[in-house]
């Protein structure tokens, strides 16, 4: 009998061990640790806090094995299975913003601005997400009067693993309803006088997927099922100007896949409406990261813009912008070619004055694509005044082959 109950005791923590060993569920805990000693000791516990810090508790995601050891610390005050049920950002970068999060960022922007704030839907992605567009200009649920003013573009996260990219986009609508009702006159002549749209999320379900289960997936594409066990198109090789030319793969596999046809997704299909239908936009931006760059057309071949004037224009803003951001000014396609881009779309269909921005950080050694929070406020920063700059010049951005000087013009300048 006793030989039978060892035999099961065995059986029974042989099985406990190998369900243990075969768990590859991440843990949400939430530890008490009201000092530096405490943090000290879980950290001799091997249990990485270094992220989640809080007055008297720390916050962390592990394995199965972290978690047992979290239990026999007695420290363990919650924890949950980081399963598909953990949809947001790792603790260390609560700061980004998540779709729902945006989304309510956005509506209160609204909420508190009626008069300068107005929010649209573009289109809805594969998932059913909305794309939304804050518009910002007096009298801003006018339509009709808005599209009477020289009109500007920003966008952001068209790839989903470049979350400053959304940030930057919904810090300048934070900034400009901000400095509007502080009653700084610049803006507020840039407010009354400019249609400021922007898009800071163009690829949510790309987003939440990245998010989804409290790790980084290093995702990029958006979510499109493409019934071969792949997901995922490439959006910025997916816009129809030079489509499938170069630098973009049919494999649905592949990280830069261009889609079945120009302009296949819903995404794309939703700036392109936008961009179509309203005839007084003059300058796009859209946001990305990572390496430091200021980039304009053309990106889906090495020749520059054959038109003179327009090849000034984006090369004499670029280097004035580059002043402010510190950024490296070039032709896109000196980074490599690649086609199917948004810029080469915006300017080769509409003549619009086009740039993308490849944010902070500058390589893969400084964070990549996952730098860290800290980084938000430091790319504001770096890229107010750019921003400023390019609305101010929606007017007429041909203006700066008149004058190259950097600055602003503005009473104040911001961040000198
Ligand atoms: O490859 C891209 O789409 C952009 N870089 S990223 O790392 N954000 O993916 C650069 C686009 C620049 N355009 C061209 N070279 N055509
Ligand atoms: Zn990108």
């Amino acid at each position: 009998m006793k030989f039978k109950t060892l035999i099961a005791a065995l059986l029974t923590s042989a099985f406990a061990l190998s369900a243990f060993a075969k768990d590859n569920n991440k843990y949400w805990m939430k530890l008490s640790a009201k000092n530096k000693q405490d943090r000290t000791y879980l950290l001799n516990l091997g249990l990485g806090i270094e992220h989640g810090i809080h007055d008297d508790y720390v916050v962390l995601i592990g394995n199965r094995a972290d978690l047992e050891v979290a239990k026999r610390s007695g420290k363990l005050m919650d924890h949950f299975k980081a399963g598909p049920s953990l949809k947001d950002f790792p603790v260390k970068d609560s700061d980004f913003h998540n779709y729902a999060e945006l989304i309510q960022e956005l509506q209160a922007i609204q909420k508190l601005n009626t008069n300068i704030a107005y929010l649209e839907t573009l289109g809805k992605t594969h998932q059913g997400r909305d794309i939304i567009n804050i518009r910002i200009t007096s009298n801003a649920s006018n339509t009709a009067k808005a599209a009477t003013k020289p009109a500007i573009v920003f966008m952001g996260t068209h790839h989903a693993r470049e979350h400053l990219s959304t940030e930057m986009p919904l810090l300048l609508a934070r900034f400009l309803v901000e400095q509007y009702n502080a009653g700084n006159q610049d803006i507020v002549r840039l407010v009354n006088t400019r249609e400021i749209n922007i898009i800071p999320m163009v690829n949510p379900d790309g987003v939440e997927h990245d998010i989804a289960g409290g790790n980084y997936k290093m995702w990029r594409k958006n979510r499109r099922d493409n019934k071969d066990g792949n997901f995922g198109v490439d959006l910025n090789r997916n816009y129809g100007f030079g489509w499938g030319t170069g630098g973009s793969s049919s494999r649905t596999s592949s990280d830069v896949y261009m889609g079945p046809a120009p302009f296949s997704e819903p995404e794309t299909q939703a700036i392109k409406r936008f961009v179509d239908l309203k005839k007084n936009i003059t300058i796009l931006l859209s946001f990305h990261t990572f390496s430091e760059l200021i980039l304009y057309p053309w990106g889906g071949k090495d020749e520059p813009i054959s038109n003179e004037r327009d090849r000034r224009v984006h090369e004499v803003m670029a280097q004035t912008m580059s002043k402010w951001n510190g950024y490296t000014p070039q032709k896109s396609s000196d980074l490599y070619i690649a086609s199917g881009d948004t810029t080469d779309w915006s300017y080769g269909e509409h003549r619009i004055i086009s740039f993308t921005f490849e944010l902070d950080p500058k390589s893969m050694w400084s964070g990549g694509f996952y730098p860290g929070q800290a980084k938000i406020p430091v790319i504001f920063k770096k890229n107010i005044n750019p921003a400023l700059y390019l609305i101010n010049l929606a007017d007429n951005p041909y203006r700066v082959l008149e004058s190259k000087s950097r600055r602003l013009g503005f009473q104040t300048e911001i961040f000198q």
